[in-house]
């Protein structure tokens, strides 16, 4: 049972018919976005977006139909928010990997409904003892949604102690693909990766698009380039634009990874692609005290005529 107050969220935050707090059918605390533009969801816990969909067309961000919800557990699929470390934490085995953002309660702290008819969610992250245990430092971190046609993402750190502080950090994205077999992603030709599915210690060189046939983990490094995810079946090609990110992960799990998971559904491997927004590996961020970081990301749709 959660202790969450909807009738007063919907009070303070809501916008009538276009912003709902309400509990969704897995029991999680949702907010339920719906405009001219498009449809979202996301839970509270980890500030996870779990749907997007704008008017006229598919989903663009998947997730998992065999996705566990409960506190203090990650969501499979939808934009996970990686931080303040990305994989595994370098020096504590036992921290979370991804950092505990995802799974740790959120707070709303702005709703508008914008004069483009999209709708405008900010959230910032509630620390708490455990938090602070595995991330000692003064950091404040929110989180900025603009649901419209397009989706935009901005994750804002700001070092509010007297101290250096450095992380790493991704929006996890699960992009819906007809087909993971059939799509090609573009942009990042001529980068340099490590490649996780091997040893990693050597640097690969990407020529040409990413495809899909294996399972693949790659950390792009110094990429700050926009992608754009081709799927020629479903006739769409989604764009991936971004700023405040020198990494670019690409994921996917393939058939063992995926069965062995246990929460990707039979076939989900199939039907997702990870491309992520980071900084990661050699890529982190440092701040210097009352500086700020400012992660973002503008998905589009482009329908292939
Ligand atoms: O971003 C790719 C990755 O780091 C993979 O190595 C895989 O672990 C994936 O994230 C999912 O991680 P999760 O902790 O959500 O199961």
């Amino acid at each position: 049972m959660d202790n969450i107050n909807y009738s007063l969220l919907n009070k303070r935050f809501g916008q009538h018919g276009q912003v709902t707090f309400t509990k969704d059918l897995n029991g999680m605390a949702v907010i339920e976005v719906a405009n001219s533009h498009a449809t979202a969801t996301l839970a509270l816990q980890g500030a996870h977006l779990m749907h997007w969909t704008p008017r006229k067309q598919r989903p663009v961000i998947w997730l998992s139909p065999a996705a566990k919800f409960g506190v203090g557990k990650s969501i499979r699929g939808g934009v996970p928010v990686c931080w303040p470390w990305f994989g595994p934490h370098p020096t504590q085995a036992s921290f979370p990997s991804h950092g505990f953002a995802r799974t740790v309660a959120w707070e709303m702290t702005d709703t508008q409904a914008m004069a483009d008819g999209a709708t405008r969610l900010s959230l910032r992250l509630i620390p708490n003892d455990a938090t602070r245990a595995q991330w000692p430092h003064a950091t404040d971190v929110a989180l900025h949604i603009k649901v419209g046609a397009t989706l935009e993402m901005e994750l804002v750190t700001r070092n509010t102690g007297d101290s250096a502080v450095t992380l790493s950090e991704a929006l996890h994205t699960y992009f819906a693909v007809s087909d993971v077999r059939q799509i090609a992603l573009h942009g990042l030709g001529g980068s340099d990766y490590v490649d996780k599915v091997d040893s990693g210690d050597q640097l690969k060189h990407q020529t040409g698009p990413v495809t899909i046939s294996a399972e693949t983990d790659r950390i792009y490094v110094g990429s700050t380039t926009e992608c754009v995810l081709d799927d020629p079946q479903w006739r769409r090609r989604i764009r991936i634009a971004k700023h405040g990110s020198r990494s670019t992960v690409v994921w996917n799990p393939w058939i063992e990874k995926a069965e062995k998971m246990g929460d990707l559904g039979t076939r989900g491997y199939l039907d997702m692609l990870c491309v992520e927004s980071a900084n990661a590996a050699e890529d982190t961020v440092t701040l210097a005290p009352d500086a700020e970081h400012r992660l973002w990301v503008n998905y589009s749709v482009e329908v292939l005529r």
